[in-house]
């Protein structure tokens, strides 16, 4: 009964079946993983430019489109929080930035005034692991 309803939906809704077989698909978080940045700390006051270096334990870096077991590569979100959908890939904007060369620190301009720096992991595909391997959020004052 139930695998023929199955059938029928496969059949009948290929597009849903294919988001079904995606969201199967999300690479498993190690287990205990952890993201986190490592500078600036939280509540610092920077100056332009400002270095943000990424720290990760329990998992290691490839670059995006690499497949190899608990890795994945570092995104930062600016001022913004993760997606609310964690199956799809992330989008690439100015507050969601790749590191899909697998670089572990970047350096940015921001405006004055408090901002919130977090860091989210996802896998070769830019899709967030299963639990999403996420970072603290900090927020940091950059003085004029
Ligand atoms: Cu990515």
């Amino acid at each position: 009964m139930r695998s023929s309803m199955l059938a029928a939906l496969v059949v009948g809704v290929p597009l849903a079946a294919s988001a079904l077989a995606l969201a199967q698909e999300r690479t498993p978080a190690a287990p205990g993983a952890e993201v986190y940045i490592i500078s600036p700390r939280d509540g610092a006051r920077v100056h332009n430019p400002v270095r943000v270096q990424f720290g990760l334990k329990g998992m290691g870096i490839a670059p995006a489109g690499v497949k190899y077991e608990n890795t994945g590569h570092h995104h930062l979100l600016i001022d913004t929080e993760p997606p609310a959908d964690a199956s799809a890939p992330l989008p690439a904007t100015d507050k969601i930035v790749h590191f899909g060369k697998g670089q572990t620190e970047t350096t940015l301009t921001l405006a004055p005034g408090k901002h919130t720096l977090q860091l989210l992991l996802a896998d070769l595909n830019h899709i967030p692991h299963s639990p999403p391997v996420v970072s603290k959020k900090i927020t940091i004052t950059v003085e004029p």
